[in-house]
């Protein structure tokens, strides 16, 4: 695989600075327009303004970007036929040369062969309801246990089964550590009622934890909760959860395509608010991923 990171984020790592990888699926696929842009402006934004370098990261032109510019950036967002690129497409888009968004999955892959330590998102992917019939579980979980990156989000998102994602990230020996919390987030709603085994309340914290995962060659999962302002309320959402799954089902919506439909019918169903507290998580994230980064580096 080629690499081809940004001058700015080679010079960072070169000197074992401060970055954080950011993936793309959610700018193309997990976000409307012109939000998305906007977002993944923002992110780069807040990271930066404490200290750490962005790098977003997608496939272009048979190339693994790591820190893409503005001008990707805006394809990514606007570009109607931009690739979802889990682990089983890296190869193949690669080949292709097309253009490509990056899952969870996908971004760990990519920043662990560049030595980025840190990862923010929203929420990962994990094992969807139903998943022990249809063996429907995002590449994300195996992928952050198998690579030495540490990916700070608002735990699983919510249309999953959150009990069942959790004993799989035992299973693969992923350390689930609450960041202020003793629960497992459950994206936009602050609280899931389930209990993670670890908690810090720091970045400093974390960074110690991190230091011992990531010398092991695996990775671990940092859950921070929405910010209380935008948290949404767990029953609401939960039977807006179970009518967009109605919906999938009834439309046969399966594989790839239903992370995205799920979410966007949720961004209807809440006149918006979901995609507010979806917004409000992705940028806590990338904050609390900066500070983390720049805890790695003393
Ligand atoms: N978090 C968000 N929005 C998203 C995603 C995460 O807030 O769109 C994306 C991530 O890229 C994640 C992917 O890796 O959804 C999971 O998709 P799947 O369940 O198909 O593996
Ligand atoms: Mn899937």
């Amino acid at each position: 695989m080629k690499l081809t990171i940004a001058p700015e984020v080679q010079k960072t790592l070169a000197a074992g600075g401060p970055v954080v990888a950011l993936e793309s699926t959610v700018i193309a696929h997990g976000l409307p327009r012109p939000r998305n842009l906007e977002v993944a402006h923002a992110m780069e934004a807040d990271i930066r303004a404490l200290g750490a370098i962005p790098a977003t990261i997608a496939i272009h032109d048979g190339n693994a970007i790591v820190g893409a510019g503005d001008v990707l950036l805006a394809r990514l967002a606007s570009d109607g036929r931009v690739a979802k690129v889990s682990l089983r497409d890296l190869g193949p888009i690669l080949a292709a040369r097309t253009l490509g968004a990056t899952t969870v999955a996908a971004t760990v892959d990519i920043a662990a062969r560049a030595r980025v330590q840190v990862l923010a998102t929203g929420g990962i992917g994990g094992v969807h309801r139903g998943g022990e019939h249809s063996l429907d579980e995002s590449a994300d979980l195996e992928a952050i246990a198998r690579n030495p990156v540490c990916v700070v989000s608002s735990g699983a998102k919510l249309v999953l089964d959150l009990a069942l994602t959790l004993e799989r990230l035992e299973t693969l020996g992923v350390p689930v550590i609450g960041y202020g919390t003793d629960e497992f987030p459950a994206f936009y709603v602050r609280s899931s009622g389930m209990r993670v085994m670890h908690r810090v309340n720091d970045a400093l914290g974390a960074a110690r934890i991190a230091k011992e995962q990531l010398a092991r060659g695996a990775g671990m999962l940092l859950a921070v909760p929405v910010p209380a302002e935008a948290s949404l309320d767990h029953d609401e959402v939960e039977s807006e959860v179970m009518r967009a799954i109605g919906a999938a089902e009834r439309a046969g919506i399966r594989g790839a395509e239903l992370t995205p439909f799920l979410l966007r019918a949720l961004g209807e169903a809440t006149q918006g608010r979901a995609l507010e507290a979806n917004v409000a998580l992705l940028r806590a994230n990338a904050r609390v991923a900066a500070q983390l980064a720049l805890a790695l580096c003393v």
